[in-house]
Parts: structure tokens; sequence; C-alpha cells
């Protein structure tokens, strides 16, 4: 990994998967330049859901948020560049989609707070936490993209 890269981890909620969003997010962040490290399926038992949203355990919507989450498939994914921790969440948009700019994937997709279609670290430690949560070390695939010189620039 070059030395700038950084690495966070990104969720297509269920309401994203069953409403056939996944390629239209998926390629937002590889036309932007990201390189994908790692991505699968799952459905979170409400347990695991629990763990993800650990800081939230004192809300109100707390436990609807954690039913939701494990209620159907989830694509979990870790995608590397550089900056792409706070500009991951640029691309995603405010939490709440009312408030979330045109061109953002909350402001065009999603309408409102509880149904948002997708998670994004906001975070280095979060970033960490949550990669160390979802993936095992050895599903983080390494490997040279062959655009990112061009991305980049050589130097
Ligand atoms: P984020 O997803 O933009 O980081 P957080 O504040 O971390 O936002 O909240 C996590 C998730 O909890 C949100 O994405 C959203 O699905 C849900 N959530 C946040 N605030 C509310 C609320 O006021 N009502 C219902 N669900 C909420
Ligand atoms: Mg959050």
């Amino acid at each position: 990994m070059l030395p700038r890269m950084e690495r966070t981890f990104i969720a297509i909620k269920p309401d994203g998967v069953q409403r056939g969003l996944i390629s239209e997010i998926v390629s937002r962040f590889e036309r932007k330049g990201y390189k994908l490290v790692a991505i699968k399926l799952v459905v979170p038992s409400k347990q695991f859901a629990e763990k993800h949203y650990h800081d939230l355990k004192e809300r109100p919507f707390f436990n609807g948020l954690c039913d939701f989450l494990s209620s159907g498939p989830v694509l979990a994914m870790v995608w590397e560049g550089e900056g792409v921790i706070k500009y991951g969440r640029k691309l995603i948009g405010a939490t709440d989609p009312s408030k979330s700019e045109p061109g953002t994937i909350r402001g065009d997709l999603a309408v409102v707070v509880g149904r948002n279609i997708i998670h994004g670290s906001d975070g280095p430690e979060t970033a960490k936490d949550e990669i160390a949560l979802w993936f095992q070390p050895k599903e983080l695939v390494s490997y040279t993209s062959n655009e990112e010189k061009w991305i980049y620039g050589v130097n």
C-alpha cells in the first residue's frame, strides 16, 4: 500500500441491496478512482449489528436500527485510496437524506433517515475497527491497480 493510502469500511444496507442499488453505488466509488480491496454479501445477526452500531446504543432508534441491519443481505466492502475515509463520507452525503445534497448517494437515491441505504466509516479509528469487525485480514486483497499511475501520477 502506498504511503498516503487509507482504507475505509463501506456497507450497502439491506434497503440498498433489495432496491437493486449495488452496481450504482459500487460504480460511484470505482469511477472516482478508489480501489476495492474486499467485498462480501452477508446477513449479519442482530448481535453483530449491535456491535457494529455500539456507539449508538443509548439512542432511541438503536433497537430498530439493529433489527433493520440484520433483516437481510448487506454488501460489506473495504475501499482504498488517498483521503477515502473523509471523501467517502462526502460521496455518501448527510445522514438524513432529506438534508443530503443532490449528487450524493443518499441525496440521489434515498428519502428517509431510517432507510438511507449505505454506511461509511466516520474516521480513521472507526474505519480500522469496522474493517476488523467485518473482515478477517486474509479477506483483504492487496494488489496493484494498473490505473493507479493515472489516478495519482507517477512520483
Ligand atoms: P451515519 O450513518 O451517517 O454515520 P450515524 O449518526 O452514525 O449516521 O447513525 C447511524 C445510522 O442510524 C444512520 O445511517 C441511520 O440509518 C440511523 N439513524 C441515525 N439517526 C436516526 C434517526 O434519527 N432515526 C432513525 N434512524 C437514524
Ligand atoms: Mg456513523
